[in-house]
């Protein structure tokens, strides 16, 4: 009896064993591709208001203003907003068939996509009038530049390149980590060299180098929006603009009550951080 119960045991062991090995062979591809490159956490520097209503579709800060493009149809916008108070100072309403999206401010223009209508529209910065349309293929998601080109983004793992004089593709890149293609690139942000893209339906900001699409880094945002601030409408993080004057990132979600400007924390700072504190902190990171 004693001998069928060690057996029993043994066998136990084994299959115990097997499926843990099982279970690790498992893990979704995604995080593998997330947890082999270096991770940051955040400290919020500043809450500001931010229009709940707003479905923040592109965001992007120029010459102490900050520009927001809103999506949903018949809801669609482009502003222009003061940073302190929240407060929209101009304000273009899209045709109510229209999902605005992506935005992006150069050479004294803005210039804004829409989802599904293969149509973007060119407005003079200053007095928001309506400069030129243009047709691109496939869908837009979110838009950025460098000063001397334009990056789109479409739900995909690709990056289109555009000439700002004629809004065509120039290039394209795959963004990549470890070899993984990284799927639901959404809204963009030029930060110091690199591209930084929100991915959709995450609390994640992927930095990814422009010229060959490696994600650099991984940012985890997770815990920004506290939950006194939820609604059953708040929708998912979404919206990055960087204030190269004042290197300032700031961040935000679509329906959200609040923009935040955040500093990055690499995630072996934050541990070494609350090992010499001798405490945790509450607030989440990588
Ligand atoms: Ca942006």
């Amino acid at each position: 009896m004693r001998n069928r119960f060690r057996s029993s045991l043994l066998w136990l062991g084994v299959l115990l064993s097997t499926a843990a090995v099982l279970a690790l062979q498992n893990v979704p591809s995604q995080p593998s591709a997330v947890s082999n490159v270096p991770r940051y956490g955040f400290e919020i520097v500043h809450a500001y208001p931010h229009d709940p209503r707003a479905f923040t579709q592109g965001l992007e800060f120029h010459a102490g203003t900050l520009y927001e493009g809103t999506g949903l149809e018949g809801r669609s916008t482009l502003r222009k907003e003061d940073l302190q108070t929240g407060k929209v100072l101009e304000k273009i309403d899209l045709a109510s068939q229209l999902f605005g999206e992506g935005i992006t401010v150069l050479n004294g223009r803005i210039i804004q996509v829409t989802w599904v209508s293969h149509r973007g529209f060119i407005y003079d910065r200053s007095s928001f009038k309506l400069l030129q349309t243009f047709a691109y293929p496939g869908e837009g998601w979110g838009l950025a530049n460098d000063g001397q080109h334009i990056y789109l983004s479409d739900g995909t793992p690709e990056i289109r390149c555009l000439d700002p004089a004629t809004m065509k593709e120039e290039r394209r890149f795959t963004v990549h980590a470890r070899r993984e293609a990284i799927h639901e690139l959404n809204e963009l942000e030029w930060v110091r060299g690199e591209l930084f893209a929100n991915i959709w339906q995450t609390d994640r900001i992927a930095r990814i180098s422009p010229v060959t699409g490696q994600v650099l880094g991984w940012i985890d945002l997770t815990g920004l929006l506290p939950p006194e601030d939820r609604t059953p409408e708040t929708d998912v993080l979404n919206g990055i603009a960087y204030d190269s004057a004042g290197d300032r990132l700031f961040v935000t979600g679509k329906l959200w009550p609040k923009l935040f400007e955040i500093r990055l924390v690499p995630e072996r700072q934050t541990r070494r951080t609350k090992r010499i504190e001798g405490h945790s902190s509450d607030r989440p990171h990588g």
